[in-house]
């Protein structure tokens, strides 16, 4: 069946049709060359179909690029020696006598190639090392389909430096994730990856000055030849900016440490001067030495490849428009310094006019330091969605392209496929061809299932950066449709009701058949709280479409037995988001946040309500289960929802000014007894708080009071570990308070692995 998607992303008009046939077809299993990725620039396809040969006769493999050579005799041949008799493979650089005949067939490019597949021949032939790499990569992929296209095929990246920055605060890569990493990149063509995680404290202060430790050392060894092998250049990154002093001593130190890389095998170095204040980030101390390191190292070795700097203000929300930070480094830093940038903001797709700014003050094509898919500012989160925004014609404006990653090294390399291929050729990219070939690569046993995963899990909630990506495309619109016409009070469709179903019942599959997969290990164990979430979330899905069902129907007993399984759900997807990726930063797992679970919260709500309404009854409206109870007259705190992070809880805050009348009080009742930590208030106001009384109790009957200090706005007491259930807070004085509440937080010691 043929699938077309198209890359605009607003696709409500089709998307119907594809709500069925999405998450089934998603992944059409036999490639075709349009599905070539990253896309050629330029190829003809001839009509034969031929197969791989048996056996080849290898013309040009003493000069060739030797990893070229490997990645042909073993990837490729499967390690079978080529022997006289068999077909002629011809492999080698423009100057090689191998391929001297089709030299003027290669495109006068930087990694540039020719690919030529007849039945007489197969012709690689680069025009400098990597392109031969290149023409090795891109046979492969012809191969993936099985068979073999008569092909001619001429290609060069659009953008000369591709690839990845580890450059998030989290976890760092695990050595296994990075030299898995490497071959990847290898496989889709990138050719950079810059090392520079956050947390290592020999990339970053304490230690930036100090030679790694023997293990790391050998690791980061490994990981050089990993990448050479890959035709990767391996960037080692230092971030120096937190206590660099501008003087010799801290110059010879950071040149020291460049020259015990070197020893390692780097041959390609970076300065970061992002995330920091005070001294370090003076533009012209910082081109002072970004050009000494320029003309004492980098210009003395005949091969290390051009510096790259990263700005302590690395995106124009952050440019101080009066001060000359950004045009000083535009004016000193020696022109091979490559300077990076994010874009209008930290997170931010990159358009012409953005880069058109930057370059004019870098004077220099930027560096473009991408932050997707980085999830350290919404770890909840996985971010698997297509890479889109970025604007297709704006090559020849920037000199490289990095993604910075999640921590989750398998699960981003869906963001990172989708980069290698707009980054080779941007005018030709295709978002959703990308995603989809990307996750037939990761995971080709199950690719409709990560699919399915991936497309409900995409967007970041609401984030302190305001970035945002479309989720669940495929049932959108059905989704909104459904929830618009039950909300009106009508009856829905019932088409729409099991086209719901349906995709309900594919999450669940999807979930099942992803944590038992065996194909990638290292990517289900990374995901699996997302999957377990999932699992829950498409279960509740369902019921409460049955729910909605049997309501319609009058079969109250049967909405009664569902309502109380969608209950026990909630309950369940509470644990998980308690349990696992227990991170200080935002702890939990959420998924499907944009479309799928409001569609189920606002559909139960609907239906409980409408069922209230009918029988007098009372059941619980509440959509995400806490443990945690409120209680108060106050008319409006009494009915706003607690909400549960690890260890505290609070009340979601409310907009609106509060009239709290003279002996009213609010009160949070914990589902069982904790040791105290704190309690923090703040009623939007900075006059004193004389009204009010703070008190504990561990039974509800007996209270005891407790002081408060006020700060600002924020009182705050120190329940200095003594056990305690309940809180609660009185307005003692005779009048009635008018407030804000901002925050009301009540904060535990979390009992030890229960
Ligand atoms: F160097 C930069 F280009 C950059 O983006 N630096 C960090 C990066 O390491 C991090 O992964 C990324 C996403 O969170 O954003 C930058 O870090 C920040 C951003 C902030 F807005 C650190 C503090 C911030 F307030």
């Amino acid at each position: 069946m043929s699938y077309a998607f198209n890359t605009s992303f607003d696709m409500k008009k089709n998307v119907c049709l594809l709500a069925v046939c999405f998450v089934c077809h998603l992944i059409v299993s036999a490639q075709n060359v349009d599905d070539l990725q990253p896309l050629p620039q330029e190829y003809t396809l001839k009509e034969s179909v031929l197969k791989l040969p048996v056996s080849y006769r290898l013309e040009g493999k003493q000069d060739a690029n030797p990893h070229a050579v490997e990645a042909l005799v073993n990837g490729i041949f499967s390690g079978k020696q080529p022997d006289e008799a068999g077909m002629p493979v011809y492999i080698g650089e423009r100057n090689d006598k191998s391929v001297r005949k089709y030299r003027k067939l290669i495109p006068s490019h930087d990694e540039g190639y020719y690919l030529s597949v007849s039945s007489q021949r197969i012709v690689l032939a680069g025009h400098d090392e990597r392109g031969t790499f290149y023409a090795v990569q891109t046979l492969r992929r012809l191969l993936d389909s099985g068979q073999l296209p008569e092909i001619e095929v001429k290609d060069y990246p659009s953008v000369r430096y591709r690839g990845v920055v580890e450059g998030f605060y989290g976890t760092p890569w695990s050595h296994e994730a990075r030299l898995r990493q490497l071959d990847f990149y290898g496989e889709t063509k990138l050719n950079t990856y810059i090392y520079g995680p956050k947390d290592d404290p020999y990339h970053s202060s304490p230690h930036w000055r100090l030679p790694y430790p023997e293990k790391e050392a050998a690791q980061l060894k490994e990981l050089v030849a990993a990448a050479g092998k890959n035709e990767v250049d391996f960037v080692w990154a230092i971030h120096p900016g937190k206590d660099i002093k501008w003087n010799q001593e801290d110059r010879d130190l950071l040149l020291a440490k460049f020259e015990d890389m070197y020893r390692l095998g780097v041959r390609s170095f970076a300065v970061f001067f992002d995330d920091i204040s005070g001294e370090g980030t003076n533009p012209d101390k910082q081109a002072e030495l970004l050009n000494y390191i320029d003309e004492h190292f980098v210009r003395t070795k005949q091969d290390v490849t051009p510096l790259i700097m990263c700005p302590t203000e690395y995106n124009k929300s952050w440019s101080n428009p009066k001060g000359n930070y950004l045009t000083t480094l535009g004016e000193k830093l020696n022109p091979s310094i490559q300077i990076m940038w994010t874009g209008d903001r930290v997170i931010s797709n990159i358009t012409a006019d953005g880069l058109a700014w930057i370059n004019s003050r870098i004077r220099r094509p930027a560096y473009i330091w991408w932050n997707f898919p980085v999830s350290d500012y919404v770890r909840d989160h996985l971010l698997l969605g297509p890479v889109y925004g970025n604007d297709t014609t704006i090559a020849d404006g920037l000199s490289g392209f990095v993604a910075n990653p999640m921590e989750h090294a398998e699960a981003s390399k869906i963001a990172i496929y989708s980069v290698a291929s707009y980054a080779w050729n941007p005018v030709k990219y295709d978002a959703w061809k990308a995603w989809r070939q990307a996750i037939h690569t990761i995971l080709p046993g199950a690719s409709d299932e990560l699919a399915c995963l991936a497309i409900h899990s995409s967007d970041l909630g609401v984030n302190g950066h305001g970035f945002r990506r479309d989720e669940s495309q495929n049932i959108q619109p059905v989704a909104e449709r459904f929830l618009a016409k039950y909300k009106s009070g009508d009856r829905y469709d019932e088409a729409d009701r099991q086209l719901l179903l349906r995709t309900f019942e594919r999450m669940q599959e999807s979930s099942d058949i992803l944590l038992t997969n065996k194909e990638n290990e290292a990517l289900v164990s990374e995901i699996k709280p997302w999957l377990l979430q999932f699992k829950l979330l498409a279960e509740t899905g369902e019921e409460v479409m049955k729910m909605v069902e049997y309501l319609s129907q009058d079969s109250l007993s049967c909405f009664l037995r569902k309502y109380r399984h969608i209950r026990a759900l909630q309950q369940r997807m509470f644990y998980v988001d308690q349990t696992f990726n227990q991170n200080p930063y935002q702890p939990g797992v959420k998924i499907g946040t944009k479309v799928i679970k409001p569609l189920i919260d606002q559909t139960f709500v609907e239906a409980v309500g409408r069922y209230n309404k009918q029988s007098g009854e009372k059941l619980e409206m509440v959509t995400d289960y806490i443990p945690h109870k409120l209680h108060s007259n106050v008319e409006q705190i009494k009915n706003l929802p607690l909400q549960v992070k690890a260890n505290r809880v609070m009340i979601s805050p409310a907009n609106e000014v509060i009239r709290w009348n003279s002996g009213k009080y609010v009160e949070i009742e914990l589902d069982q007894s904790y040791l105290g930590e704190k309690v923090q208030i703040d009623f939007g106001v900075e006059t004193k708080c004389m009204w009010g009384r703070l008190e504990v109790s561990i039974d509800g009957n007996e209270w005891k009071q407790v002081d408060f200090v006020q700060r600002g706005r924020t009182l705050t007491t120190d329940l200095q570990k003594i056990p305690f259930r309940f809180v609660r807070f009185t307005n003692i004085s005779d009048q009635e308070q008018q407030v804000y509440l901002r925050q009301f937080i009540v904060s535990y010691v979390l009992p030890k692995d229960e």
